[in-house]
């Protein structure tokens, strides 16, 4: 199953957040080599992991396989504050129901796009029970075929650019019933999430922070 993990039931999933902050270090710095990740202790974490940061993580057991995360547009955003230029044509994204996914994995054992399928139903399936319309993604030009196989709706923001050599693009995905629905019959289950220990309600704790932000900036 594919666990939610965010700050209220992190308590629970300690080893699991460690080991994909490990993972993530093998993947994105030494796999795909984005050096600017690089961490001398081995794990690859960032400005957008942090108590707002939502957590999609596959596991077998204790072990994690796969994964990605999604983080509230009402905070500085990889793209508001890293490519804002990828969003030229539209404005970068900041509402409580749309929220940044990014950090996608597979561990190389389990490429075999059947867990990939179960991971696209995942944020379809969060997103929907949670409320959000949306999410916005910087992404390299091969996932395009991706997401049409998998039924994704895609607007982009801007034109694509060169970053780090590979042509890549920022766009809003749509959440909705009917791509859930087209994804889950891929995958052959009408669920694929697992929820443990306490929840928090996404869109009103992206509020929120809207809201302190607005009021920090009034003072
Ligand atoms: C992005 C942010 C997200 C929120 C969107 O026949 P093949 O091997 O060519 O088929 C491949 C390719 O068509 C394509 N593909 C995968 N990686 C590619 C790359 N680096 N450059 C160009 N094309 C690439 O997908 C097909 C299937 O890939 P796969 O690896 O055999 O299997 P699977 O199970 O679909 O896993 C795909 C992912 C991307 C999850 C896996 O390769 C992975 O974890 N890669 C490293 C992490 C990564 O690059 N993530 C994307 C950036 S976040
Ligand atoms: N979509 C990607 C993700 O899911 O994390 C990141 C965007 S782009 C496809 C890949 C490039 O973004 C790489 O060159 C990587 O070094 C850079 N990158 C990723 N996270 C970053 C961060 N927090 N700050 C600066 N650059 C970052």
């Amino acid at each position: 199953m594919i666990h939610v993990i965010t700050a209220t039931n992190r308590h629970l999933y300690h080893e699991a957040i460690e080991q994909h902050f490990k993972i993530r270090h093998n993947v994105f710095v030494d796999e795909r080599g984005w050096k600017t990740l690089e961490r001398s202790d081995g794990r690859e974490i960032d400005q957008y992991d942090n108590d707002d940061t939502v957590y999609l993580l596959a596991m077998e057991g204790d072990r994690v396989v796969g994964g990605h995360r999604l983080y509230p547009t009402t905070k500085p955003t990889m793209i508001s504050e890293v490519f804002p230029h990828l969003a030229a044509v539209s404005s970068c994204p900041s509402a409580p129901d749309i929220w940044e996914w990014s950090r996608y994995f597979i561990v190389p054992e389990r490429r075999d796009g059947d867990l990939n399928l179960r991971l696209m139903a995942a944020v379809q399936e969060f997103c929907l029970d949670e409320g959000i319309s949306q999410v916005s993604a910087v992404f390299e030009m091969w996932w395009l075929p991706r997401f049409q196989q998998a039924g994704f709706v895609i607007k982009p923001l801007g034109i694509p650019a060169l970053v780090e050599n590979a042509w890549t693009i920022a766009a809003l995905i749509d959440v909705s019933d009917s791509t859930f629905r087209a994804v889950s019959q891929k995958v052959g289950q009408r669920s694929v999430l697992k929820r443990c220990g306490p929840q928090r309600r996404h869109v009103d704790h992206s509020k929120r922070l809207q809201q302190e932000h607005l009021e920090r900036s009034l003072l």
